[in-house]
Protein backbone atom coordinates (compact mmCIF):
# COMPACT_ATOMS: atom_id res chain seq x y z
CA UNK A 1 0.00 0.00 0.00
CA UNK A 2 2.04 3.08 -1.09
CA UNK A 3 1.44 4.65 2.40
CA UNK A 4 4.33 7.76 1.02
CA UNK A 5 0.83 9.73 0.39
CA UNK A 6 -0.12 9.95 3.96
CA UNK A 7 1.27 11.28 6.76
CA UNK A 8 2.86 9.12 9.14
CA UNK A 9 0.63 10.75 12.25
CA UNK A 10 -2.65 8.95 10.21
CA UNK A 11 -0.70 6.14 10.00
CA UNK A 12 0.16 5.75 13.72
CA UNK A 13 -3.33 6.58 14.41
CA UNK A 14 -5.08 4.30 12.09
CA UNK A 15 -2.84 0.94 13.09
CA UNK A 16 -3.09 2.20 16.70
CA UNK A 17 -6.92 1.61 16.62
CA UNK A 18 -6.75 -1.13 13.58
CA UNK A 19 -8.51 1.41 10.97
CA UNK A 20 -6.50 0.92 8.08
CA UNK A 21 -9.37 -1.04 6.12
CA UNK A 22 -10.17 3.10 5.04
CA UNK A 23 -7.37 3.03 2.86
CA UNK A 24 -8.28 -0.33 0.79
CA UNK A 25 -10.50 1.77 -2.06
CA UNK A 26 -8.49 4.78 -2.23
CA UNK A 27 -5.23 2.05 -2.78
CA UNK A 28 -7.43 0.41 -5.09
CA UNK A 29 -8.29 4.01 -7.21
CA UNK A 30 -4.34 5.62 -6.75
CA UNK A 31 -1.98 7.25 -5.44
CA UNK A 32 -4.18 10.69 -5.60
CA UNK A 33 -7.30 8.98 -4.06
CA UNK A 34 -4.90 8.18 -1.50
CA UNK A 35 -3.29 11.58 -0.98
CA UNK A 36 -7.19 13.22 -0.68
CA UNK A 37 -8.45 10.66 1.47
CA UNK A 38 -5.00 11.73 3.58
CA UNK A 39 -6.06 14.98 4.18
CA UNK A 40 -9.49 14.26 4.86
CA UNK A 41 -7.88 11.67 7.45
CA UNK A 42 -5.85 14.56 9.06
CA UNK A 43 -8.60 16.74 10.41
CA UNK A 44 -9.80 13.87 12.76
CA UNK A 45 -9.82 14.69 16.31
CA UNK A 46 -8.49 11.48 17.59
CA UNK A 47 -9.49 12.05 21.31
CA UNK A 48 -13.32 12.62 19.61
CA UNK A 49 -13.04 9.48 17.39
CA UNK A 50 -12.34 7.74 20.66
CA UNK A 51 -15.32 8.78 22.46
CA UNK A 52 -17.30 8.01 19.85
CA UNK A 53 -16.06 4.19 19.67
CA UNK A 54 -16.59 3.95 23.68
CA UNK A 55 -20.12 5.64 22.88
CA UNK A 56 -21.03 2.71 20.60
CA UNK A 57 -21.05 0.31 23.22
CA UNK A 58 -22.43 2.44 25.76
CA UNK A 59 -25.76 1.99 26.47
CA UNK A 60 -28.84 4.46 25.12
CA UNK A 61 -29.42 7.69 26.29
CA UNK A 62 -30.66 7.32 29.85
CA UNK A 63 -31.62 9.43 32.50
CA UNK A 64 -29.66 8.72 35.39
CA UNK A 65 -30.06 10.41 38.88
CA UNK A 66 -32.75 11.76 40.77
CA UNK A 67 -35.00 13.97 38.71
CA UNK A 68 -37.37 16.72 39.74
CA UNK A 69 -38.93 19.61 38.32
CA UNK A 70 -37.03 23.12 37.50
CA UNK A 71 -37.26 25.67 39.56
CA UNK A 72 -39.15 28.55 37.24
CA UNK A 73 -37.18 31.21 38.62
CA UNK A 74 -38.90 33.83 35.35
CA UNK A 75 -41.65 34.77 34.56
CA UNK A 76 -43.00 36.53 31.18
CA UNK A 77 -46.10 35.31 30.40
CA UNK A 78 -47.61 37.60 33.21
CA UNK A 79 -46.83 41.34 33.79
CA UNK A 80 -45.37 41.77 37.39
CA UNK A 81 -42.63 43.57 38.25
CA UNK A 82 -40.61 40.86 38.30
CA UNK A 83 -41.19 40.91 34.38
CA UNK A 84 -41.10 44.19 33.95
CA UNK A 85 -37.47 44.66 35.77
CA UNK A 86 -36.28 41.95 33.54
CA UNK A 87 -37.24 43.82 30.25
CA UNK A 88 -35.77 47.09 31.27
CA UNK A 89 -32.64 45.27 32.05
CA UNK A 90 -32.74 43.56 28.63
CA UNK A 91 -33.24 46.60 26.96
CA UNK A 92 -30.42 48.02 28.88
CA UNK A 93 -28.16 45.77 27.94
CA UNK A 94 -29.44 45.19 23.93
CA UNK A 95 -29.26 49.10 24.10
CA UNK A 96 -25.51 49.43 25.41
CA UNK A 97 -24.86 46.99 22.44
CA UNK A 98 -24.01 44.42 24.73
CA UNK A 99 -25.95 41.54 22.94
CA UNK A 100 -25.56 39.82 19.42
CA UNK A 101 -28.62 37.32 18.19
CA UNK A 102 -27.57 33.98 17.29
CA UNK A 103 -29.81 31.63 15.00
CA UNK A 104 -28.89 27.77 13.93
CA UNK A 105 -29.71 26.89 10.42
CA UNK A 106 -27.77 24.32 9.45
CA UNK A 107 -30.39 21.86 8.85
CA UNK A 108 -32.21 21.55 5.39
CA UNK A 109 -35.19 22.13 4.53
CA UNK A 110 -35.70 17.91 3.39
CA UNK A 111 -38.70 17.04 5.91
CA UNK A 112 -40.82 20.10 4.21
CA UNK A 113 -40.17 19.01 0.93
CA UNK A 114 -37.86 21.65 -0.70
CA UNK A 115 -34.22 21.51 -1.12
CA UNK A 116 -31.96 23.87 0.02
CA UNK A 117 -31.66 25.79 3.54
CA UNK A 118 -34.40 25.53 5.92
CA UNK A 119 -34.15 29.23 6.72
CA UNK A 120 -35.49 30.16 2.94
CA UNK A 121 -38.49 28.05 3.21
CA UNK A 122 -41.52 30.73 2.09
CA UNK A 123 -43.48 30.45 5.15
CA UNK A 124 -45.57 33.61 5.29
CA UNK A 125 -49.05 32.74 4.74
CA UNK A 126 -49.95 36.33 2.69
CA UNK A 127 -46.27 37.27 1.92
CA UNK A 128 -44.29 33.89 1.07
CA UNK A 129 -41.76 35.43 3.70
CA UNK A 130 -39.01 33.05 4.29
CA UNK A 131 -38.14 32.14 7.50
CA UNK A 132 -35.17 34.26 7.54
CA UNK A 133 -36.96 36.96 6.33
CA UNK A 134 -39.35 36.94 9.42
CA UNK A 135 -36.54 36.92 11.63
CA UNK A 136 -34.59 40.03 9.90
CA UNK A 137 -37.90 41.36 10.37
CA UNK A 138 -37.52 41.21 14.06
CA UNK A 139 -33.93 41.83 14.13
CA UNK A 140 -34.22 45.05 12.25
CA UNK A 141 -37.03 46.31 14.45
CA UNK A 142 -35.50 45.43 17.79
CA UNK A 143 -32.36 47.33 16.31
CA UNK A 144 -34.56 50.31 15.93
CA UNK A 145 -36.26 49.78 18.93
CA UNK A 146 -32.98 49.70 20.82
CA UNK A 147 -30.77 52.04 18.59
CA UNK A 148 -27.85 48.89 18.84
CA UNK A 149 -26.10 47.38 15.70
CA UNK A 150 -27.26 43.82 17.63
CA UNK A 151 -25.34 41.43 14.93
CA UNK A 152 -26.89 38.58 13.62
CA UNK A 153 -24.81 35.32 13.56
CA UNK A 154 -26.22 32.20 11.72
CA UNK A 155 -24.42 29.04 12.05
CA UNK A 156 -24.63 27.29 8.48
CA UNK A 157 -23.50 23.35 8.03
CA UNK A 158 -21.22 22.47 5.09
CA UNK A 159 -24.16 21.40 3.02
CA UNK A 160 -26.16 24.98 3.22
CA UNK A 161 -23.12 27.35 3.77
CA UNK A 162 -22.80 28.59 0.14
CA UNK A 163 -26.81 28.70 -0.45
CA UNK A 164 -27.49 30.48 2.68
CA UNK A 165 -24.86 33.15 2.13
CA UNK A 166 -26.34 33.45 -1.18
CA UNK A 167 -29.66 33.60 -0.25
CA UNK A 168 -28.98 36.56 2.00
CA UNK A 169 -26.77 38.30 -0.77
CA UNK A 170 -29.60 38.40 -3.42
CA UNK A 171 -32.05 39.75 -0.86
CA UNK A 172 -29.57 42.75 0.21
CA UNK A 173 -29.59 40.69 3.72
CA UNK A 174 -33.08 42.00 4.07
CA UNK A 175 -31.32 45.67 4.73
CA UNK A 176 -29.91 44.62 7.50
CA UNK A 177 -26.29 45.48 6.23
CA UNK A 178 -24.13 42.55 4.92
CA UNK A 179 -21.43 43.42 7.67
CA UNK A 180 -23.68 42.70 10.39
CA UNK A 181 -24.87 39.59 9.59
CA UNK A 182 -22.28 36.42 9.87
CA UNK A 183 -22.64 32.76 8.63
CA UNK A 184 -20.42 30.81 10.74
CA UNK A 185 -20.15 26.99 9.54
CA UNK A 186 -20.12 24.27 11.98
CA UNK A 187 -18.02 21.03 11.97
CA UNK A 188 -18.83 17.58 11.02
CA UNK A 189 -18.14 14.01 13.05
CA UNK A 190 -17.29 11.21 11.03
CA UNK A 191 -20.12 8.67 10.78
CA UNK A 192 -19.32 5.33 12.08
CA UNK A 193 -19.58 1.36 10.57
CA UNK A 194 -21.38 -0.10 13.88
CA UNK A 195 -18.11 -2.15 15.11
CA UNK A 196 -16.41 1.87 14.70
CA UNK A 197 -15.02 1.81 11.52
CA UNK A 198 -14.81 4.63 9.14
CA UNK A 199 -17.66 4.84 6.55
CA UNK A 200 -16.41 6.34 3.31
CA UNK A 201 -19.11 8.17 0.88
CA UNK A 202 -16.25 7.58 -1.44
CA UNK A 203 -12.53 6.19 -2.25
CA UNK A 204 -11.01 9.58 -0.86
CA UNK A 205 -13.76 11.25 1.04
CA UNK A 206 -14.86 10.19 4.85
CA UNK A 207 -18.85 9.72 5.13
CA UNK A 208 -19.19 12.67 7.56
CA UNK A 209 -22.44 14.16 9.02
CA UNK A 210 -22.78 17.66 10.78
CA UNK A 211 -22.35 17.97 14.29
CA UNK A 212 -25.68 18.70 15.75
CA UNK A 213 -26.39 22.26 17.01
CA UNK A 214 -24.28 21.45 19.82
CA UNK A 215 -21.32 22.35 17.09
CA UNK A 216 -22.47 25.61 17.66
CA UNK A 217 -19.79 26.31 20.40
CA UNK A 218 -16.92 25.39 18.49
CA UNK A 219 -18.21 26.93 15.20
CA UNK A 220 -17.95 30.62 17.10
CA UNK A 221 -14.60 30.03 18.78
CA UNK A 222 -13.29 28.27 15.44
CA UNK A 223 -14.15 31.03 13.31
CA UNK A 224 -12.93 33.85 15.43
CA UNK A 225 -16.61 34.99 16.37
CA UNK A 226 -16.16 35.15 19.73
CA UNK A 227 -12.89 36.99 19.87
CA UNK A 228 -15.05 39.29 16.94
CA UNK A 229 -18.17 39.66 19.78
CA UNK A 230 -15.75 40.58 22.53
CA UNK A 231 -13.93 42.85 20.83
CA UNK A 232 -17.15 44.86 19.82
CA UNK A 233 -18.25 45.06 23.61
CA UNK A 234 -20.83 41.63 23.28
CA UNK A 235 -20.58 39.59 26.49
CA UNK A 236 -24.12 38.14 26.30
CA UNK A 237 -25.61 35.87 23.31
CA UNK A 238 -29.47 35.24 22.40
CA UNK A 239 -29.47 31.79 20.69
CA UNK A 240 -32.75 30.37 18.40
CA UNK A 241 -33.32 27.72 16.15
CA UNK A 242 -34.45 29.03 12.54
CA UNK A 243 -37.30 26.74 12.43
CA UNK A 244 -39.57 28.68 15.02
CA UNK A 245 -40.88 31.69 13.55
CA UNK A 246 -42.54 32.62 16.74
CA UNK A 247 -39.41 33.19 18.38
CA UNK A 248 -39.17 36.51 20.38
CA UNK A 249 -35.53 37.79 18.73
CA UNK A 250 -33.31 39.00 21.13
CA UNK A 251 -35.92 38.81 24.00
CA UNK A 252 -34.81 41.72 26.72
CA UNK A 253 -37.15 39.51 28.97
CA UNK A 254 -34.97 36.29 29.16
CA UNK A 255 -32.02 38.60 28.75
CA UNK A 256 -32.71 40.57 32.07
CA UNK A 257 -34.03 37.41 33.77
CA UNK A 258 -30.62 35.94 33.14
CA UNK A 259 -28.80 39.02 34.09
CA UNK A 260 -30.40 39.93 37.07
CA UNK A 261 -30.09 36.73 38.46
CA UNK A 262 -26.43 36.30 37.41
CA UNK A 263 -27.08 33.05 35.48
CA UNK A 264 -24.31 31.68 32.71
CA UNK A 265 -26.73 29.82 30.70
CA UNK A 266 -30.50 30.14 30.67
CA UNK A 267 -33.82 28.50 28.63
CA UNK A 268 -37.00 29.57 27.76
CA UNK A 269 -39.15 25.98 28.30
CA UNK A 270 -43.98 26.34 27.40
CA UNK A 271 -45.99 24.01 29.71
CA UNK A 272 -46.16 20.52 27.57
CA UNK A 273 -49.24 19.45 28.06
CA UNK A 274 -48.94 16.05 25.78
CA UNK A 275 -46.49 13.54 27.47
CA UNK A 276 -45.65 12.39 23.78
CA UNK A 277 -44.81 16.40 22.54
CA UNK A 278 -41.63 16.19 20.36
CA UNK A 279 -39.25 19.02 22.88
CA UNK A 280 -36.96 18.05 25.39
CA UNK A 281 -37.56 18.05 28.72
CA UNK A 282 -36.20 20.59 31.54
CA UNK A 283 -35.45 19.16 34.48
CA UNK A 284 -33.33 19.16 37.64
CA UNK A 285 -30.90 16.28 37.62
CA UNK A 286 -29.11 15.92 40.85
CA UNK A 287 -29.28 19.57 41.72
CA UNK A 288 -28.17 20.52 38.41
CA UNK A 289 -30.55 22.32 35.32
CA UNK A 290 -30.63 19.65 32.25
CA UNK A 291 -32.82 18.91 29.31
CA UNK A 292 -33.45 15.14 28.74
CA UNK A 293 -33.95 14.94 24.73
CA UNK A 294 -37.46 13.39 23.78
CA UNK A 295 -36.15 10.54 22.27
CA UNK A 296 -34.27 9.43 25.55
CA UNK A 297 -37.36 10.05 27.95
CA UNK A 298 -38.78 7.34 29.34
CA UNK A 299 -42.77 7.63 28.48
CA UNK A 300 -43.44 6.40 32.20
CA UNK A 301 -41.57 9.85 33.13
CA UNK A 302 -42.93 11.76 30.24
CA UNK A 303 -46.63 10.79 31.52
CA UNK A 304 -46.21 11.19 35.14
CA UNK A 305 -49.11 13.50 36.28
CA UNK A 306 -48.84 15.44 39.77
CA UNK A 307 -51.39 16.69 42.43
CA UNK A 308 -53.75 18.88 40.32
CA UNK A 309 -53.18 16.10 37.38
CA UNK A 310 -50.73 17.87 35.24
CA UNK A 311 -47.82 16.63 33.83
CA UNK A 312 -45.40 16.33 37.06
CA UNK A 313 -42.22 17.18 33.99
CA UNK A 314 -43.65 19.58 31.54
CA UNK A 315 -41.07 21.95 31.47
CA UNK A 316 -40.45 21.73 27.30
CA UNK A 317 -37.31 22.89 25.49
CA UNK A 318 -37.72 24.85 23.13
CA UNK A 319 -34.24 25.53 22.42
CA UNK A 320 -34.32 29.36 22.85
CA UNK A 321 -30.99 30.21 25.45
CA UNK A 322 -29.16 33.27 26.59
CA UNK A 323 -25.41 32.46 27.14
CA UNK A 324 -22.80 34.79 29.18
CA UNK A 325 -20.36 34.76 25.70
CA UNK A 326 -17.94 33.43 28.10
CA UNK A 327 -19.46 31.09 29.40
CA UNK A 328 -20.11 29.60 25.44
CA UNK A 329 -16.84 30.15 24.90
CA UNK A 330 -15.41 27.79 27.73
CA UNK A 331 -18.16 25.28 26.11
CA UNK A 332 -16.22 24.72 23.00
CA UNK A 333 -12.94 23.72 24.76
CA UNK A 334 -14.56 20.88 26.30
CA UNK A 335 -16.75 18.13 24.33
CA UNK A 336 -20.52 17.95 24.72
CA UNK A 337 -21.93 14.34 25.21
CA UNK A 338 -22.18 12.30 21.88
CA UNK A 339 -25.39 11.43 20.97
CA UNK A 340 -26.20 8.44 18.66
CA UNK A 341 -28.40 7.52 15.29
CA UNK A 342 -28.09 4.71 13.69
CA UNK A 343 -29.23 4.68 10.10
CA UNK A 344 -29.03 3.21 6.93
CA UNK A 345 -26.94 4.86 4.93
CA UNK A 346 -25.43 4.75 1.76
CA UNK A 347 -21.65 4.55 1.60
CA UNK A 348 -18.71 2.30 0.27
CA UNK A 349 -18.81 -1.41 1.04
CA UNK A 350 -15.23 -1.80 1.68
CA UNK A 351 -14.75 -1.84 -2.05
CA UNK A 352 -15.18 0.31 -4.33
CA UNK A 353 -18.88 -0.57 -4.86
CA UNK A 354 -21.78 2.38 -3.03
CA UNK A 355 -23.93 0.31 -0.72
CA UNK A 356 -26.96 0.90 1.67
CA UNK A 357 -25.65 -0.03 4.91
CA UNK A 358 -26.10 0.17 8.73
CA UNK A 359 -24.17 3.41 9.65
CA UNK A 360 -24.20 5.00 12.67
CA UNK A 361 -24.54 9.25 12.92
CA UNK A 362 -22.93 10.96 15.89
CA UNK A 363 -24.31 14.66 16.67
CA UNK A 364 -23.99 17.36 20.09
CA UNK A 365 -26.76 19.22 21.42
CA UNK A 366 -26.33 22.91 22.49
CA UNK A 367 -28.73 22.30 25.59
CA UNK A 368 -26.45 19.28 26.84
CA UNK A 369 -24.20 22.64 28.13
CA UNK A 370 -26.61 23.60 30.84
CA UNK A 371 -25.54 21.44 33.67
CA UNK A 372 -22.12 23.36 32.87
CA UNK A 373 -23.76 26.35 34.28
CA UNK A 374 -22.76 27.48 38.25
CA UNK A 375 -26.70 29.60 37.60
CA UNK A 376 -29.32 29.04 34.96
CA UNK A 377 -32.60 30.25 34.61
CA UNK A 378 -35.78 28.36 33.42
CA UNK A 379 -38.32 30.81 31.80
CA UNK A 380 -41.66 29.60 31.39
CA UNK A 381 -43.02 31.45 28.08
CA UNK A 382 -46.68 31.53 26.45
CA UNK A 383 -46.67 29.17 23.54
CA UNK A 384 -48.79 31.29 21.60
CA UNK A 385 -46.37 34.20 21.88
CA UNK A 386 -43.42 32.18 20.94
CA UNK A 387 -43.26 29.09 19.79
CA UNK A 388 -44.78 27.28 16.93
CA UNK A 389 -42.01 25.48 14.96
CA UNK A 390 -42.38 24.06 11.21
CA UNK A 391 -40.29 20.62 10.94
CA UNK A 392 -43.06 18.66 8.65
CA UNK A 393 -44.75 18.50 5.41
CA UNK A 394 -47.90 17.78 7.70
CA UNK A 395 -49.45 16.51 11.12
CA UNK A 396 -47.73 18.49 14.25
CA UNK A 397 -45.12 21.05 13.91
CA UNK A 398 -46.18 21.50 10.34
CA UNK A 399 -45.86 24.39 8.04
CA UNK A 400 -50.00 25.01 8.35
CA UNK A 401 -49.94 24.77 12.41
CA UNK A 402 -47.05 27.35 12.58
CA UNK A 403 -48.99 29.33 9.89
CA UNK A 404 -52.18 29.02 12.08
CA UNK A 405 -50.27 29.74 15.30
CA UNK A 406 -48.65 33.30 13.39
CA UNK A 407 -52.41 34.00 12.37
CA UNK A 408 -53.79 34.05 16.47
CA UNK A 409 -50.69 35.90 17.23
CA UNK A 410 -51.55 38.28 14.74
CA UNK A 411 -55.34 38.85 15.34
CA UNK A 412 -54.67 38.42 19.18
CA UNK A 413 -51.83 41.60 18.31
CA UNK A 414 -53.94 43.36 16.78
CA UNK A 415 -57.43 42.88 19.37
CA UNK A 416 -54.63 44.12 21.69
CA UNK A 417 -53.86 47.67 20.41
CA UNK A 418 -56.37 50.57 19.46
CA UNK A 419 -55.92 50.37 15.97
CA UNK A 420 -59.28 50.57 14.11
CA UNK A 421 -58.13 46.80 12.26
CA UNK A 422 -61.30 44.83 11.30
CA UNK A 423 -59.56 41.33 11.40
CA UNK A 424 -62.84 39.70 11.61
CA UNK A 425 -62.41 38.13 7.77
CA UNK A 426 -61.51 34.66 7.35
CA UNK A 427 -58.28 33.49 5.73
CA UNK A 428 -55.05 33.01 7.33
CA UNK A 429 -53.92 36.93 9.01
CA UNK A 430 -49.99 37.80 8.76
CA UNK A 431 -48.57 41.02 9.72
CA UNK A 432 -45.39 42.00 7.55
CA UNK A 433 -42.48 40.98 8.82
CA UNK A 434 -40.27 44.07 10.23
CA UNK A 435 -43.74 46.02 11.09
CA UNK A 436 -43.52 45.38 14.88
CA UNK A 437 -41.42 43.54 17.39
CA UNK A 438 -44.50 42.09 19.80
CA UNK A 439 -47.95 43.03 20.43
CA UNK A 440 -47.62 46.70 22.24
CA UNK A 441 -44.69 47.56 19.45
CA UNK A 442 -47.45 47.58 16.73
CA UNK A 443 -49.91 49.67 19.54
CA UNK A 444 -47.18 52.23 18.52
CA UNK A 445 -47.24 51.71 14.60
CA UNK A 446 -50.20 53.30 13.74
CA UNK A 447 -48.73 53.71 10.07
CA UNK A 448 -49.66 50.28 8.93
CA UNK A 449 -52.41 49.15 6.69
CA UNK A 450 -55.00 46.54 6.14
CA UNK A 451 -54.94 44.73 3.02
CA UNK A 452 -56.51 41.26 1.40
CA UNK A 453 -53.63 39.23 1.17
CA UNK A 454 -53.50 36.12 -1.37
CA UNK A 455 -54.51 33.69 1.64
CA UNK A 456 -56.34 35.88 3.89
CA UNK A 457 -55.24 39.78 5.62
CA UNK A 458 -52.27 40.98 5.44
CA UNK A 459 -51.12 43.98 7.93
CA UNK A 460 -48.00 45.86 6.03
CA UNK A 461 -46.57 49.65 6.43
CA UNK A 462 -48.46 51.58 4.47
C1 LIG B 1 -35.20 20.26 18.79
C2 LIG B 1 -34.84 19.88 20.23
C3 LIG B 1 -36.08 19.68 21.04
C4 LIG B 1 -36.94 20.92 21.00
C5 LIG B 1 -37.27 21.24 19.53
C6 LIG B 1 -38.00 22.55 19.47
C7 LIG B 1 -32.87 18.61 19.78
C8 LIG B 1 -32.18 17.29 19.77
N1 LIG B 1 -34.12 18.61 20.18
O1 LIG B 1 -35.81 19.14 18.21
O2 LIG B 1 -35.72 19.44 22.42
O3 LIG B 1 -36.25 21.98 21.59
O4 LIG B 1 -36.08 21.38 18.75
O5 LIG B 1 -38.36 22.81 18.14
O6 LIG B 1 -32.33 19.64 19.43
N2 LIG B 1 -29.43 22.32 13.52
C9 LIG B 1 -28.20 22.83 13.12
N3 LIG B 1 -27.17 21.95 12.97
C10 LIG B 1 -27.31 20.62 13.18
C11 LIG B 1 -28.58 20.12 13.59
C12 LIG B 1 -29.63 20.99 13.76
O7 LIG B 1 -28.04 24.03 12.91
O8 LIG B 1 -26.32 19.89 13.02
C13 LIG B 1 -30.53 23.26 13.68
C14 LIG B 1 -31.59 23.05 12.62
O9 LIG B 1 -31.39 23.96 11.53
C15 LIG B 1 -32.88 23.38 13.35
C16 LIG B 1 -32.58 23.10 14.82
O10 LIG B 1 -31.16 23.00 14.93
O11 LIG B 1 -33.14 24.77 13.25
C17 LIG B 1 -33.30 21.89 15.37
O12 LIG B 1 -32.67 20.77 14.91
P1 LIG B 1 -33.45 19.36 14.85
O13 LIG B 1 -34.50 19.47 13.85
O14 LIG B 1 -32.48 18.30 14.71
O15 LIG B 1 -34.08 19.26 16.35
P2 LIG B 1 -35.55 18.71 16.66
O16 LIG B 1 -36.49 19.44 15.84
O17 LIG B 1 -35.48 17.25 16.62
Amino acid sequence: MPESQLNSDVIANLRQREMESVLEPASLVGEDALHLLGQDLSTIDWDILDAQREALVGGPGQTDGILSPPSLTAESTIDCEATRAARAAGLEALGAGRVALCTVAGGQASRLGIDGPKGAFPLGSNTGASLFQIMAGQVSRLRQITAAELPWIIQTSPGNHSDTARFFQRRNWFGLGSQTVHFVCQGTLPALSPDGQFLLSSPERLFRNPDGHGGFYAALANSGTFDLLRRNGVDLLFYCQVDNPLVRMGDPCLLGHHLLQGAQMSVKVIAKTNPEEKVGLVAQVDGKTKCIEYSDLSPDLAAERDGDGGLRFRAGNIAIHSFNLDFAESCADKPLELHLAHKQVVALDGGLDAVLRAGVKFETFVFDALPRATKAVVQMCDRSEEFAPVKNQSGADSILTSRKALDLRSRKWLDGCNAAFNFSSPGLAEIEPGLCYDASDLADSPQATLECGCNGLLLRRR
